[in-house]
């Protein structure tokens, strides 16, 4: 008695610093380890203050991320190979609504996110290292999963997670840190409403495979498409707010996206004013588009999926995306399903300036592969 009383005693004793030390600490592997063990006991429901909230939502998206990484690994080992059936598809819409409503909750947190100069985290992402797909190892890919790319190195490619640790030792900064500010939370908000946006997306639709010989898509939940619409709406709108938060920003410390004049940052890209500019310029056409402001209407002669979608509408017509959300029936066949959002262009509805703008960058990079323009693509996978 006397014995199991001292060592819960002990226990308990042992596990006050432990706990106290675990509060909101992302600089080392333990740290985040305890943290997250922390706010997961919790129910991810521990935000008192702003360091809390932070706390919440990395620890939830890590928790979120692991899940995902052991239902891929699942679906490796028992493949359904017919992606048309019913089983396939109540899997997948299974797996899509936990996704969606997990960045649901943490994108709430993120809204209600007002940080005062020094409430945000230190943040060392080559530190949290776990075993993501839950086979009791911590990998190569695991282990830099959140490692940050060295600036000028290449930082987008499609394929896997390397598992070649000498590639990490060369291209990844493992000493990256940076302290969370307003700007940075503006970030995070944009990537969890797209995400939160494309989740909603393709739960609004499914697969029609009653009639076998032509499939089409149906879409089944129009609440869940204006939802989708609202939320890409909103993160282009976040992205905004967080350019102009960072272009006002006028310390210079232990940053995550510099503007033009911060130099004591560890993001891979630096952003000149001209970018900016680009940025801001891209941001307010595709808003006013995406809104209905503005009508997409290309030249006939345009290739791809662009030109396809011209030839859709009359020529004095152009595509309104708003419609295009606001207006869908319930089958699509083929690209002559949208025409229902084609609009007249009057003085009030003009084409929106986006398909030239597209065009000159595309242009201006293609003589200059240095131009700020050719860059932008690089720069929207990593500022949205
Ligand atoms: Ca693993
Ligand atoms: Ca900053």
């Amino acid at each position: 008695m006397l014995k199991s009383i001292l060592i819960a005693t002990g226990l308990g004793l042992s596990l006050v610093p432990n706990l106290s030390k675990a509060q909101n600490n992302f600089s080392s592997g333990e740290g985040i380890q305890q943290t997250c063990q922390l706010q997961a006991k919790a129910s991810y429901k521990l935000a008192k203050n702003a360091a809390d909230k932070q706390s919440q939502v990395i620890c939830r998206d890590i928790a979120l991320l692991k899940q995902i990484a052991q239902w891929v690994d699942q679906m490796k080992v028992n493949p359904n190979k017919d992606f048309t059936s019913k089983d396939f598809d109540s899997m997948l819409r299974k797996e899509i609504t936990l996704i969606r409503n997990e960045l649901n909750a943490s994108r709430q947190v993120l809204e209600s996110l007002q940080l005062k100069p020094n409430e945000g985290l230190m943040l060392e992402p080559a530190q949290w290292q776990f075993d993501l797909n839950g086979d009791g190892k911590i990998q190569t890919w695991e282990k830099y999963f959140f490692a940050i790319v060295k600036p000028g190195e290449r930082a987008w490619s499609l394929s896997m997670p390397s598992d070649d640790a000498a590639y990490y030792q060369q291209h990844f900064n493992l000493e990256a840190k940076f302290q969370v500010d307003q700007s940075d939370v503006y970030w995070a908000l944009a990537y969890h409403q797209f995400f939160e946006g494309f989740a909603n997306l393709i739960l609004s639709f499914q697969l029609d495979t009653n009639n076998r010989r032509s499939m089409r898509i149906k879409m089944i939940d129009s609440a869940s498409l204006q939802r989708a619409h609202a939320l890409i709406g909103s993160g282009f709108a976040t992205s905004n707010k967080m350019r102009l938060s960072l272009l006002a920003e006028t310390d210079d410390k232990d940053e995550w996206i510099p503007n033009p004049k911060q130099k004591n940052h560890v993001f891979p890209l630096a952003m000149d004013q001209e970018a900016f500019d680009i940025w801001g310029n891209f941001l307010s056409e595709t808003i006013t588009l995406w809104n209905g402001k503005t009508v997409l209407a290309v030249p006939t002669n345009a290739g791809g999926v662009l030109g396809a979608g011209a030839k859709m509408c009359a020529a004095d017509e152009g595509l309104n995306v708003a419609q295009l959300f606001k207006k869908a029936p319930t089958y699509f066949d083929n690209v002559n399903s949208l025409k229902y959002a084609c609009a007249k262009i009057t003085a009030e509805l003009q084409p929106s300036k986006l398909p030239e703008m597209a065009a000159a960058a595309l242009e201006r990079g293609r003589n200059n592969p240095k131009s700020p323009e050719w860059h932008f693509l690089r720069y929207f996978y990593w500022v949205n």
